[in-house]
């Protein structure tokens, strides 16, 4: 897809050659998004850092474009999204512009954050302050499988644990079907075998607040504050909200994205697929057969799963938890159910079918949590950035 050729002339290029090998057309993966702007950064190819230096006297020129959408993508309602690979046309190299024409099939999709591309979840979780919850930690290792990213799970502030808590939440993990790495980002412990987890790779930081994931970054990602600061001057207002999503380039190949700690992820998965985010569950189901094809292993004869295993508790109450949200949600479908289709000129448009005597007004409840939910959507919109 790219040809190795010095310091080329793609479509439309004006002003300054970049003075580094560039791919033909040219490639890139969006790093940041604010407003309707794009941070991208270049394919380069070869040795980049050495030669920029050497470009028009000194100068080094930008191998990220802070791009805009073409109206084309504008209006087939293609989304650009950070971690998406992208096509940039017309690059002013020395202004540091450029304007995206085409964004390439994505191999995931996360809605929150709003990420395509990732390959990979690393939840950090600590041993200690705050005390390791297993419920919790049970709820975002769900969650996390739900995306079907890999996994990979990290316990910090081992430094504050003893070896005996070490050593039991080790074995209790491995029972789960996972091999977390404990580390201490304060003592320097473990670093090096997350960071092995994440070279040329796309990986989402996600868990609690205050687990030291910011530490974590900040340690393998020297530079990131120095860009996040970059980033907000360019375009003259501080817009960094601990909701904005940029990913990081790792010293050693691979993205890293931080996420804000948010302490219960909404599980969003149906109760069918649930035992499937279950590692345990997995291995039964790998074996043997449940008596029922939509066994949802609760009390249903001859059922593989349902045992003596320590998260099957879990298991049981984020089933009902599923349960009640699939009823929330078909409920929520009947009631769209009483819409009706009008036709006008603008095509075709759905109206509530109003029956006066069953017409009553929200409860003051329902109108507030709509409210809620309403300021929620629109602060995720904001994250769309478009
Ligand atoms: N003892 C100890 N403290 C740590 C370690 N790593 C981080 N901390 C401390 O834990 C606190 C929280 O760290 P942060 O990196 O801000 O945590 P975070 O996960 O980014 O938190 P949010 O941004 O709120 O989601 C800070 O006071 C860190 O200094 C560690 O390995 N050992
Ligand atoms: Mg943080
Ligand atoms: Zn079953």
């Amino acid at each position: 897809m790219s040809a190795d050729l010095d310091a080329p002339r793609p479509q439309g290029a004006n002003h300054a050659d970049p003075g580094f090998s560039v791919s033909v057309p040219l490639l890139g993966t969006v790093l940041a998004v604010q407003a309707n702007y794009y941070h991208v950064k270049l394919d380069v190819i070869g040795e980049a850092g050495g030669r920029r230096q050497k470009a028009e006297g000194g100068k080094a020129l930008p191998v990220m474009l802070l791009c805009t959408r073409r109206s084309r993508l504008k209006k087939i309602g293609q989304r650009v999204m950070v971690g998406d690979r992208v096509e940039v046309e017309e690059p002013d190299w020395e202004g540091g512009r450029g304007a995206i024409a085409q964004v390439l099939p994505r191999r995931s999709m996360l809605d929150r954050p709003p990420v395509a591309n990732a390959d990979q979840l690393l939840l950090v979780f600590a041993l200690v302050e705050p005390m390791l919850d297993p419920h919790q930690l049970s709820h975002f290792l769900v969650k996390a499988e739900t995306t079907q990213l890999q996994v990979c799970l990290c316990l910090n502030k081992s430094d504050l644990a003893t070896e005996d808590e070490r050593d039991r939440w080790r074995v209790r993990l491995q029972e789960w079907g996972y091999a977390p790495i404990l580390m201490s980002v304060q003592q320097a412990i473990g670093l090096a075998e997350v960071e092995a987890q994440l070279g040329d790779r796309v990986t989402i930081v996600s868990g609690p607040s205050g687990v030291g994931k910011s530490s974590l970054i900040n340690w393998l990602v020297p530079h990131s504050d120095l860009r996040v600061a970059a980033v907000s001057g360019k375009l003259g207002r501080g817009r960094h909200t601990t909701r904005h999503v940029e990913l990081f380039e790792l010293p050693a190949g691979g993205l890293l994205a931080d996420t804000p700690g948010f302490n219960q992820p909404d599980l969003d998965c149906a109760p069918e697929a649930l035992a499937t985010c279950f590692p345990e569950a997995r291995a039964r189901l790998a074996t043997a057969n449940c008596q029922f094809s939509d066994c949802l292993h609760r009390d249903e004869p001859n059922c593989v799963v349902r045992g003596d295993w320590e998260r099957y508790e879990h298991y049981l109450s984020f089933l009902e938890d599923a349960i009640a949200r699939q009823e929330a949600l078909n409920k929520l479908g009947d009631s769209e159910s009483t819409m009706k289709r009008k036709s006008d000129r603008d095509g075709e448009q759905y109206e509530p079918k109003l029956e006066t005597k069953k017409y009553r007004r929200p409860s003051r409840r329902v109108q507030q949590q709509t409210l809620q939910n309403m300021r929620y959507d629109l602060k995720d919109a904001s994250l769309d950035g478009d």
